[in-house]
């Protein structure tokens, strides 16, 4: 029996029962609610926000959390697979899921009070309540140790003052998790949509992300309560850990892409026929095809591998930066590289790769970029910091 292409390991024999099922899900609704409109979607710049309720049914949201907030408690590899079927759809979905799970729930879960627990992640799970992560500023992003945006403790508020850059769902969340210097370090806030002084302006004119809300935050003496302080974490640790989260997860989502570009010129080169032969009878564009194959698997095992070691809670962040940088750059290649399989054909979104192509330069981009992860892995080499 012929291997299939998009899986020549057969990486999917190593999963269990239930996280088989969990990517058949997840698989389906990309096929069916995805596929179909994402194009236009990514056309006219236009998150579908349409989309969230059936996300939340699904249990796609903060789904590695306990049942107990409303969250479906599943395992890391289970989240990954989410993270992978959703980007096979579009960045911008995959963006929206990451976000909520793993840079809003996952904060109020790790470093929240019970009451925040209960007040926010349930509501969450379901949909009803969006959040953001407002760690970036326009001066920097590599290095947010350096953020200017500041909570003063005045009385029972903290007054908030600052701002924060390219923000995924800024303008249509409803909370906000941002990160401030404060006396005492950095700290987290949960910053409620309509509290004075804060507002929210989308960017506009984006090429890469365009199924997906990016924004600018502001912050103009916002008087935030006590209550809405993250108290179990101070330090820039508490936004990495987030992104340590976030990161793990978008491991997987380039696989996706890259499958999905893969497949999509598997079939097109088959059937275009040029110098009378099909395309994909030249041995260059095998050698391509073939090159996509090796890397798209390297890339599954690596997640596979990182998921399991998260399972089993001995994953490192350098791990992930290794995974991040490796996966990322995998898919960006390959879109590309697909992009140019398909001719002119290739420079319309009546084909993925572009869409996806354009989409991985944001995607190697946030959660540190690719100079970032790979000066991780250097440190971690060498013991010298090199930033
Ligand atoms: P450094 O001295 O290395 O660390 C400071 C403290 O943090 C701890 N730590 C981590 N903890 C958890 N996870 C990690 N990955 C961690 N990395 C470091 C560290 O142990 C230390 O703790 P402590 O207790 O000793 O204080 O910090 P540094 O200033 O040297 O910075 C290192 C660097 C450059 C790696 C870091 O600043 C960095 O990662 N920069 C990149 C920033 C970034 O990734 N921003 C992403 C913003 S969010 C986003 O892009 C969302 S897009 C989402 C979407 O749409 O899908
Ligand atoms: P800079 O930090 O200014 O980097 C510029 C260049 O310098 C890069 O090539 C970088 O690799 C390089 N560089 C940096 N440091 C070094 C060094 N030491 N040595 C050599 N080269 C170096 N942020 C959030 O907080 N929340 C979000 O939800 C969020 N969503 C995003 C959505 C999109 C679509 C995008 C594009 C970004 C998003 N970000 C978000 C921001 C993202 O995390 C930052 O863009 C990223 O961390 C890089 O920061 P920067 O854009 O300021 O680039």
């Amino acid at each position: 029996m012929a291997l299939n292409p998009q899986d020549l390991f057969d990486v999917r024999s190593l999963l269990t029962e239930e996280e088989r099922s969990v990517q058949d899900t997840v698989a389906r609704f990309t096929d069916e609610r995805v596929l179909p409109i994402i194009g236009g979607a990514f056309d006219e710049g236009r998150f579908p926000k349409e989309l969230v309720g059936e996300i939340a049914e699904m249990g796609l949201l903060g789904s590695s959390l306990p049942e107990e907030y409303g969250c479906a408690g599943l395992n890391s590899v289970s989240y990954g697979l989410i993270c992978q079927e959703l980007e096979r759809g579009d960045s911008g979905i995959r963006s929206f899921v990451s976000v909520q799970s793993s840079l809003c729930m996952y904060p109020i879960y790790a470093y929240g009070s019970e009451e925040q627990k209960q007040r926010w992640l349930p509501d969450m799970a379901a949909g009803k309540v969006i959040g953001c992560f407002g760690l970036t500023e326009a001066h920097g992003g590599s290095d947010p140790a350096t953020m200017k945006t500041h909570a003063r403790r005045d009385g029972d508020d903290w007054v908030l003052n600052g701002s924060k850059m390219w923000i995924t769902n800024g303008n249509v969340a409803d909370i906000a998790i941002v990160w401030a210097q404060t006396d005492d370090g950095i700290q987290g806030f949960v910053v409620e949509k309509g509290m004075e002084g804060f507002a929210a302006q989308e960017v506009k004119h984006k090429m890469s992300l365009r199924a997906s809300v990016t924004s600018a935050l502001f912050f103009d003496n916002v008087r935030v309560p006590e209550a809405n302080r993250l108290p179990n974490v101070k330090g820039l640790k508490g936004p990495l850990g987030c992104l340590t989260q976030a990161r793990y997860g978008i491991t997987w989502g380039p696989i996706g892409a890259a499958q999905a570009c893969l497949k999509e010129v598997l079939d097109y080169t088959g059937e275009r026929i040029l110098f009378g032969r099909p395309v994909a009878a030249t041995q260059s564009a095998q050698i391509k095809m073939a090159d996509m194959a090796r890397r798209i698997t390297t890339a599954q095992l690596l997640s596979l591998q990182l998921g399991r070691l998260k399972d089993a809670g001995t994953m490192k962040p350098q791990q992930v930066s290794l995974a991040k940088w490796n996966n990322c750059r995998m898919a960006i290649d390959i879109a590309r590289e697909c992009r140019d399989l398909l001719g002119g054909a290739g420079i319309t979104t009546e084909h993925a790769a572009i869409r996806h192509a354009l989409n991985m330069e944001s995607v190697i981009t946030y959660e540190g970029t690719e100079t970032v992860h790979q000066l991780v892995i250097g440190r971690e080499l060498t013991g010298i910091n090199a930033f």
